[in-house]
C-alpha cells in the first residue's frame, strides 16, 4: 500500500511558506487578504442561506427532505477557489452550499426549495435535485453514491473531447461504502480520468458513526488498490482545502488520473430536518463549533491581521443577509409551477 500522504501541502506554485500545523498534522499555507475576505463572504453566504432555509422549513414553506450544510462550508469554498471556468461539480443531496459556491443564484436555489417556478429546476426538483449547465453544476442527487459514477462519466467526457476540464465528485463517508464507487474508481484509474473524488467525512451517515459502518476509516486510502493517491485534509480550514485542491487540480490537468481528497469535516445540524441526534452528544457538537468553526477561524484571522475591522465584518454580514432575505422573499412570493408543467422536462 502506498504510504498515506499527509494533508495539506505547501503548494508548489505559491512561494508562501507553511505557517502552522493543522489538527491532522499537515501544514497550512496562509491566504492573502483578498483570499481570506473572499472565503469569509462565501462561507457566510452558505451559513446564512442554510439558517434561513431551516427557518422556512420550520414555517412550512419547504416540504420533503432538506439537508443543511452548516459546519462544512470550508470544503466547497476552498475547492471552488482552485477551479477555472469549465470545471464541473457534482454532489449528493446536501447540495445547497455547492450550488452557491458554484455561483448559482440564491434566489434560484431558495425558490427551488419552496417549489416555485423561478427555482433552478422550475420548482419540480426540490432540495436534492437542481442543476445548472451554465455553472457546470450537475446536481444534486438523492441516490447515495450515484453522483460518483456520474462524476466519473463527466471526466470520461472531458477526456474523450480532449479538453482540460476537471470534474469534482463530492460524496459522504456513508456513500463511500457503496459498490458503484469502486467500479468508478477502477475505470477512472484505468483510463486516467481527470476526476477529483472529494469524500466529505462528517463522521456520520445519517445516525451511524463512521467507526460502526466502515472497516477502513481512513477514507483517503479507499483508492489504494487502484493506485489512486489520497490525501487527508483539514476540511474545517479553508486554507488547507484550497492548498489540497490546488495540488489535486494540477494532478488531474497533468493527465495523471484521479485523486482522492478526504475532507475531515463536521455537520452541526441533524442529518435532515427531523433528527433526534441520539448518536452524538451536544458536547461533541459544541466542541467542534467552538474550536474548529471554519468561519470563525477566518474571522479571527481577519481581525488579528487588521485586514478588516468589526464594522467591516458586520457590513459583510449585512450584505450577505440582504442577499438571503431577498432570496427568501422571492421564494415565498414567486408562483408555483403551472399545472401545464406537470408533464414537461421529464423523460418518458
Ligand atoms: C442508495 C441509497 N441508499 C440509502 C439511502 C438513504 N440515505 C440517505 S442519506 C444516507 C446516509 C449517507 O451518509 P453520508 O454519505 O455520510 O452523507 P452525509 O449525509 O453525511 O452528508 C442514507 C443511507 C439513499 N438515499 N440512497
Ligand atoms: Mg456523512
Amino acid at each position: 500500500m502506498a504510504p498515506r500522504k499527509t494533508a495539506t501541502v505547501s503548494s508548489r506554485k505559491t512561494a508562501a511558506k507553511p505557517v502552522k500545523k493543522d489538527f491532522n498534522g499537515g501544514t497550512i499555507v496562509d491566504f492573502s487578504k483578498e483570499q481570506d475576505l473572499n472565503a469569509y463572504r462565501e462561507m457566510l453566504l452558505i451559513r446564512r442561506f442554510e439558517e434561513k432555509a431551516g427557518q422556512l422549513y420550520g414555517m412550512g414553506f419547504i416540504g420533503g427532505f432538506c439537508h443543511l450544510y452548516i459546519g462544512q462550508e470550508a470544503v466547497v469554498v476552498g475547492m471552488q477557489m482552485a477551479l477555472k471556468d469549465g470545471d464541473q461539480v457534482i454532489t449528493g443531496y446536501r447540495d445547497h452550499g455547492h450550488m452557491l459556491a458554484c455561483g448559482m443564484s440564491a434566489r434560484g436555489v431558495m425558490a427551488e426549495l419552496t417549489g416555485r417556478q423561478g427555482g433552478l429546476s422550475k420548482g419540480k426538483g426540490g432540495s436534492m435535485h437542481m442543476f445548472s449547465k451554465e455553472k457546470h453544476f450537475y446536481g444534486g442527487h438523492g441516490i447515495v453514491g450515484a453522483q460518483v459514477s456520474l462524476g466519473t462519466g463527466l471526466a470520461f467526457a472531458n477526456r474523450y473531447r480532449g479538453n482540460d476540464n476537471v470534474s469534482l465528485a463530492y460524496f459522504g463517508d456513508g456513500a463511500a461504502n457503496q459498490g458503484q464507487v469502486y467500479e468508478s474508481f477502477n475505470m477512472a484509474a484505468l483510463w486516467k480520468l481527470p476526476v477529483i473524488y472529494i469524500i466529505e467525512n462528517n463522521r456520520y451517515a445519517m445516525g451511524t458513526a463512521v467507526s460502526r459502518a466502515s472497516a477502513q476509516t481512513d477514507f483517503s486510502q479507499r483508492g489504494a488498490s487502484f493506485n489512486i493517491p489520497g490525501y487527508q485534509v483539514d476540511g474545517m480550514d479553508v486554507r488547507a482545502v484550497k492548498a489540497a485542491a490546488d495540488e489535486a487540480v494540477e494532478h488531474c490537468r497533468a493527465g495523471k488520473g484521479p485523486i482522492i481528497l478526504e475532507m475531515l469535516t463536521y455537520r452541526y445540524r441533524g442529518h435532515s430536518m427531523s433528527d433526534p441526534a441520539k448518536y452524538r452528544t451536544k458536547d461533541e457538537v459544541q466542541k467542534m463549533r467552538s474550536e474548529h468553526d471554519p468561519i470563525e477561524q477566518v474571522r479571527a484571522r481577519l481581525l488579528e491581521k487588521k485586514w478588516a475591522s468589526e464594522d467591516e465584518l458586520k457590513q459583510i454580514d449585512k450584505d450577505v443577509r440582504d442577499v438571503v432575505a431577498d432570496s427568501a422573499d422571492f421564494a415565498q412570493s414567486d408562483p408555483e409551477p403551472d399545472v401545464s408543467e406537470l408533464y414537461t422536462d421529464i423523460l418518458i
